[in-house]
């Protein structure tokens, strides 16, 4: 089997101070960067949103964390973050980019959101990466990021469902937790069959 580490979403906005920071998301780095040794291919990925996009509370003229409706289903409405370019949307300054073989950037399409690293959330747009780890034999993935109940379960849901062999590495995830949405993330990542350690 070739295995991969795929480090989701290790970016200044989901890091304490940033826009939408996830508590000690940055507590997670050195870890990450230190088990990036054990794989034969490492993968990052990146939010990167354009301005105004349509998950953006402003973009609505309602309140960050409240909900909408979107043509594909119910959608969190978040503060502005990662916009594509600034300092927020960059990489954690500590996190080892240079092992990246691949960097895949999502969230770009202004009218869909994309937790995912395999689907946009109307959940057939695909971003490329099944491709791309189909074509370099790659079976089995860790994942590791930010956030545990968002974009590292949305990814490691679609993963499984697509037929890899998926782990979360729990200790190197730190969550959102909004309105029981990590319990939830468990449970949904369990009952895909990820693996989690
Ligand atoms: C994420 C909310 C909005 C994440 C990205 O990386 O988990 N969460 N955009
Ligand atoms: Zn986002």
């Amino acid at each position: 089997m070739t295995h991969a580490l795929l480090v989701i979403d290790v970016q200044n906005d989901f890091c304490p101070g940033g826009a939408l920071a996830v508590t000690e998301g940055d507590q997670i780095v050195p870890g990450i960067n230190a088990l990036m040794a054990e794989f034969e291919a490492v993968i990052l990925t990146q939010d990167w949103h354009p301005a105004g996009h349509s998950s953006f509370a402003s973009t609505h003229d309602a309140d960050p964390m409240s909900m909408t409706e979107m043509p594909y289903g119910p959608q969190v409405l978040w503060p502005d973050h990662c916009i594509q370019g600034s300092l927020g949307a960059a990489f954690h300054a500590d996190l080892t980019t240079d092992r990246a073989d691949l960097i895949i950037r999502k969230g770009y399409n202004p009218a869909i959101d994309s937790y995912s690293a395999f689907f946009e959330n109307d959940k057939t747009t695909p971003t490329g990466l099944e491709g791309y780890l189909r074509t370099r034999k790659i079976d089995k993935l860790t994942l590791v990021g930010l956030a545990t109940d968002f974009c590292v379960n949305y990814s490691a849901v679609d993963a499984a469902k697509l037929g890899f062999d998926v782990t979360v590495n729990m200790d190197l995830c730190r969550a959102i937790d909004f309105d029981g949405s990590l319990d939830a993330a468990k449970s949904a990542m369990q009952a895909a069959g990820v693996k989690l350690t």
